[in-house]
């Protein structure tokens, strides 16, 4: 079983992503279980995913790297034992940290599968939150075994080098994709990484 976490700040994209994903490893006849937290009562991203006829679990009302981390092992457990799924996709909100979420993660399972992080960064906002929140962000990404830029398809090269130069400053052993999960572009290797693990 793979474990794939798809995290990155608020609105970069993680949902738009997990959709495609998961669509198309379904397609590809994997069986594929979601995991989404939303701070909020309402799950809105839930019911979007649901919609795609996707496996999903919403954890609403706290945040599964600090108040409700037992959720969060609990749930993996419980979608491991009922669903046995391939592949677990988790999207934390976008003020989690990954690091944290892995370590969770790490310790509810037991040992047999492998996990990935994904941490998405919207390239049309880097450049300014990467000023304004320059340690949230580098928090975030630091240790992600791949950095998504996400909405590729909204800036030109000249952003995509300065956001690729900024990210491979703050995590040097991250893998850095360009991807646009509106218009599928750059998304196949993620595709092909959860697919063969
Ligand atoms: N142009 C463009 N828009 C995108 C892309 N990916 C996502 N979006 C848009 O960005 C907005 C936020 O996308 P979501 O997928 O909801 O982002 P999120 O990270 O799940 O947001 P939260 O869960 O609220 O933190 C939506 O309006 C998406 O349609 C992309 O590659 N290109
Ligand atoms: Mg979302």
């Amino acid at each position: 079983m793979i474990i794939c976490q798809l995290a990155g700040f608020l609105g970069s994209g993680k949902t738009t992503l997990l959709v495609r994903l998961g669509s198309e490893l379904s397609k590809a006849g994997k069986k594929v279980a979601i995991i989404v937290n939303e701070v909020g009562e309402i799950g809105v991203d839930g019911a979007v995913i649901d919609s795609y006829g996707l496996k999903s679990v919403e954890i609403t009302e706290g945040c599964i790297c600090c108040s409700l981390s037992g959720s969060l092992q609990n749930t993996l457990r419980a979608i491991t034992r009922e669903y046995k799924p391939d592949i677990i996709m988790i999207e934390p909100t976008g003020i989690a940290l990954p690091s944290i979420v892995s370590k969770l993660v790490r310790t509810s399972m037991v040992g047999e599968e492998r996990m990935y992080t994904i941490c998405l960064i919207d390239a049309f906002r880097a450049l300014k939150l990467f000023k304004e929140a320059n340690l949230f962000v580098s928090r975030q990404i630091a240790g992600a075994d791949i950095v998504a830029v996400n909405k590729i398809d909204l800036v030109d090269d000249d952003v995509k080098e300065k956001v690729a130069q900024m990210i491979g400053e703050m995590s040097p052993q991250s893998k850095l994709v360009f991807i646009s999960a509106k218009t599928g572009d750059g998304v196949a290797p993620l595709v092909k990484l959860l697919e063969e693990g």
